[in-house]
């Protein structure tokens, strides 16, 4: 069983949450990841990092000034890994994300700071002198820090398939993802070095949450890498009118433009 799962699930509406979140942001995707994995659907609001919106008096109930950002009526929560364990408790605790024995559910929480506390600092330490300064490329030393996070990744991988404590993806294998795949674009995995970790991101790239949720930010970032600087993108017909839309319309929206070029 794939965590997108094997049947087709019934969507869940949740039109009380909304989430704001950028596209190229990891911390967002691993959250967009979830929802489409748990098909979950509530309102998202695209927030323009690169015109500094999130540093706006609007999202001033974040005083990190970082996204994502979900608030449930009257809860707001600003840590993707926060996020993601409050909604599958609250929307979806069947067990297939995050397993209900406490050990089992402690191998994945460990994960999830393992992602916080060690991977995502190096792919901010790494990435934003791109974003925001004039840095043109990923400078050695945090090439460094990757690969030593890659060798990490591959000895946590030995013996197993997932990093999680079941055989099918979990919420510790989406907030991996969601940040391995970024620096996947930074420094590219070496297969014969990393096999394991290899497969791994080859595996979770096929799961449809990651073509819905991960692959379009992914690109939108590999495309600043690529150039050393944020390019204006092209409005997308899609996003036209400013205002909110929904998870399952993001959904039939990437998926619709795949079948376009083919892919699905
Ligand atoms: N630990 C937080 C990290 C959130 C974070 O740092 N988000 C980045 C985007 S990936 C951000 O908002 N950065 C602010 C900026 O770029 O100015 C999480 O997992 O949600």
């Amino acid at each position: 069983m794939g965590a997108s799962g094997s049947k087709k699930t019934v969507e869940t509406a949740m039109k009380h949450c909304t989430l704001w979140k950028a596209d190229r942001s990891p911390a967002c995707r691993a959250v967009m990841m979830a929802l489409d994995a748990m098909n979950l659907s509530l309102n998202e609001v695209d927030v323009n990092m690169d015109k500094e919106q999130h540093k706006s008096s609007k999202l001033a109930m974040n005083s990190l000034q970082t996204l994502p950002i979900l608030k449930d009526r009257q809860l707001i929560l600003c840590d993707s890994h926060a996020i993601n364990t409050y909604l599958v408790r609250r929307y979806c605790d069947s067990g297939r994300l995050l397993p209900k024995d406490p050990a089992g559910r402690s191998l994945i929480e460990q994960m999830l700071h393992y992602n916080s506390g060690v991977l995502y600092p190096k792919y901010r330490a790494a990435a934003y002198p791109i974003l925001y300064d004039d840095c043109r490329y990923v400078m050695p030393q945090h090439v460094c820090e990757i690969e030593s996070a890659y060798a990490e990744l591959e000895s946590m991988l030995v013996g197993r398939t997932w990093f999680g404590s079941c055989s099918w993806p979990m919420l510790s294998d989406i907030c991996i993802c969601a940040t391995v795949s970024t620096l996947n674009v930074m420094v590219p995995i070496d297969k014969t070095r990393y096999p394991r970790l290899s497969s791994w991101l080859y595996r979770m790239s096929e799961e449809m949450f990651y073509l819905t949720a991960n692959a379009k930010g992914l690109g939108e970032f590999s495309k600043i890498i690529d150039c050393g600087h944020v390019v204006e993108e092209e409005k997308d017909k899609d996003k036209e009118n400013d205002g909110p839309r929904t998870s399952i319309k993001r959904r039939s929206f990437t998926k619709a433009q795949r079948s376009v070029v083919g892919v699905l």
